[in-house]
């Protein structure tokens, strides 16, 4: 007996007057979010991060596998606890890991290896990566496409925070093992990054960067195929 069993896909077209109009507003909603290092302490309702969450978790992924842990840090020690390991992993890490062309790269962002947005966000969500699952009996099971599947739900995290008008940042603290550590997590999750997540802080500045234009980022067609052929 196979185990596909399959229903009706309920899906409904829009019109296509309403859909430009959409495509367009998302748009410009989108273009405005930014990477925040700079939290206001002010609460947040920890309903509208488990909303992120299950929007996160809409994301498809192999073999439908979901292989994504958000793990919810509102604690202000746990929260210390994070931001001392992760600031004694980047001391090592600017002082001597990273090679000169990636302090280079990194210039124009002004980052450094001091983090005090990770106590100051009322929230951090640090989001690890299931390798493999255990099943009801207890085998192992190895899940598929994990990073994409996560990169993915991670994707969806950020644009559902912006969207509903929270600002948060994609913090790969390197390495993060002590994450697993501290969070207590089994060894079939590996950390995948972190988010602080909260309002920006009154003063809170961000590197004056752009985004490529569309035709950079699309390109039309093959390289020798005739466009109306
Ligand atoms: N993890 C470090 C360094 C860093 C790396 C990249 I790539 C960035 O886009 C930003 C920072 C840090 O968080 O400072």
């Amino acid at each position: 007996m196979s185990r596909y069993k399959p229903i009706p896909l309920d899906f409904q077209r829009q019109d296509p007057a309403q859909m430009e109009q959409i495509s367009k507003r998302l748009l410009e909603q989108l273009e405005s979010r930014r990477s925040v290092r700079s939290f206001s302490p002010d609460p947040v309702a920890p309903a509208l991060v488990d909303r992120a969450i299950q929007i996160a978790s809409t994301a498809p992924s192999g073999a439908h596998r979901q292989p994504w842990k958000f793990v919810v840090v509102d604690d202000s020690q746990l929260k210390q606890k994070i931001r001392q390991s992760a600031e004694q992993e980047e001391q090592r890490s600017y002082s001597s890991r990273m090679p000169q062309e990636w302090l280079d790269a990194l210039e124009p962002l002004g980052t450094d290896a001091v983090k005090p947005y990770l106590v100051e966000a009322p929230y951090l969500v640090v989001l690890f990566a299931e390798t493999h699952q255990l099943d009801q009996a207890g085998h192992k099971s190895r899940n598929y496409y994990v990073s994409e599947s996560v990169g993915i739900a991670a994707g969806m995290f950020v644009t559902a925070l912006h969207l509903m008008g929270l600002a948060t940042l994609t913090h790969t603290p390197s390495p993060m093992g002590f994450l697993r550590e501290i969070l207590q997590r089994p060894a079939n999750e590996r950390p995948y990054l972190l988010f602080p997540v909260g309002y920006p802080a009154e003063q809170c500045e961000v590197p004056d960067i752009e985004r490529k234009p569309l035709d950079q980022v699309r390109i039309r067609n093959l390289p020798g195929r005739d466009e109306d052929s």
